[in-house]
């Protein structure tokens, strides 16, 4: 088992390295992967140090697993490479989501769709996971209808670079702004770029993955999607009406069930998700279930994940581990 990490210099290619070491994921080589400016650099990891290879060099060694986090740019050009040399490429840009012909997987949803010929799979964007891993077990009970989220979504979403431009802030330090407005005491509307229709491209993922995963274009989405100036994880208020009806109880005890998710929701003692709490956790966090008394069937969720974790490392884990486990390499 030869595995190589794209990107494994970045935010979520760290978070990549910690989640194998904690799962025990086996391998016999490790390629370590960054742009030519890392190229010879050293990353320890379980004890023995890597020296960081350029992607050219990862590909020659033909890896029979890739795990891509290193931008779109970057998996469009070199994933079919890989692919090309028989590696299978688990990939956490947006580049390959809405390709008809490649797979966009949440382990919790969809994972059974997985054959032998998947050379390229798409991991989700981090707002989309959290949010279907926890609507996915509501919606196999009740059918989902419509979907209104709003999010509060975490610098780290950005990568070091916006980790960077919260804390300089912070510290009065000038430094390098990768967001248009200061982040730090502020809340941006606007995350990846304004689309034609008014919408953010983070927004439209939101839209479009979320009926992918959930095999259905019959769901209405709509969403509006907010950097706020936190690290531990993005958090989602979550309006979800259905075509059957529910009771509370039962949905807190569909969803105390439900795979990955972990339900805090104890208003009278102050206990509901929050992104200091989901720092370095790998499962999704409900709470604040509540009805919507102003229309039927309908339902409020407050969602909590880590972004880089279930939102992105540990998802594309998760399915390199099922990968495995079926013998799909
Ligand atoms: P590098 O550190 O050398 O720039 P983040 O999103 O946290 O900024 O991380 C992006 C990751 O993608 C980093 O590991 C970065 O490496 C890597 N990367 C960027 N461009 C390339 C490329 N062309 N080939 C390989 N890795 C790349
Ligand atoms: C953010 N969701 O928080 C984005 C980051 O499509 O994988 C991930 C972008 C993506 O900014």
């Amino acid at each position: 088992m030869k595995l190589a990490i794209v990107g494994a210099t970045g935010l979520v290619g760290s978070e990549i390295l910690k989640v194998l070491s904690e799962r025990c994921f086996p391998f016999s080589e490790l390629y370590l992967v960054a742009s030519e400016k890392s190229v010879g650099k050293e990353i320890e990891f379980q004890g023995k140090k890597y020296v960081v290879m350029s992607i050219q060099e990862a590909i020659s060694r033909k890896p029979d697993l890739a795990i891509f986090s290193a931008g779109s740019a970057t998996s469009l050009q070199y994933a079919p490479q890989f692919a090309e040399v028989g590696t299978t490429v688990i990939d956490n840009s947006s580049a390959w989501r809405m390709d008809k012909d490649k797979k966009l997987i949440v382990p919790e949803v969809n994972a059974h769709l997985l054959t032998r010929e998947d050379k390229i799979i798409a991991n989700p964007n981090c707002s989309t996971i959290q949010m279907v891993v926890a609507l996915y077990p509501l919606h196999l009970r009740y059918e989902i209808k419509r979907i209104v989220v709003s999010t509060y979504q975490s610098v780290t979403g950005t990568g070091k670079a916006a980790v960077d431009q919260l804390f300089n802030e912070r510290a009065g330090i000038e430094g390098k702004k990768v967001y248009p407005h200061p982040i730090d005491l502020n809340v941006l509307p606007h995350i990846d770029v304004f689309l034609e229709n008014g919408y953010t491209k983070e927004e439209m993922k939101m839209v479009n993955e979320t009926k992918k995963i959930l095999g259905t274009d019959k769901i209405g989405v709509t969403a509006t999607t907010v950097r706020v100036p936190v690290i531990g994880g993005h958090s989602e208020a979550v309006n979800v009406s259905f075509q059957k009806d529910f009771t509370l109880d039962e949905v807190r005890e569909i969803l105390s069930k439900a795979q990955g998710v972990i339900v805090e929701d104890d208003v009278k003692n102050n206990r509901y998700p929050m992104p200091i709490l989901t720092k370095g956790r790998d499962e999704v966090f409900v709470g604040r279930i509540r009805r919507d008394e102003s229309q039927e069937n309908t339902l409020n969720l407050w969602i909590v994940a880590d972004n880089l974790r279930k939102g992105a490392a540990t998802n594309a884990v998760q399915i390199a581990e099922y990968l495995l486990e079926k013998a799909l390499l």
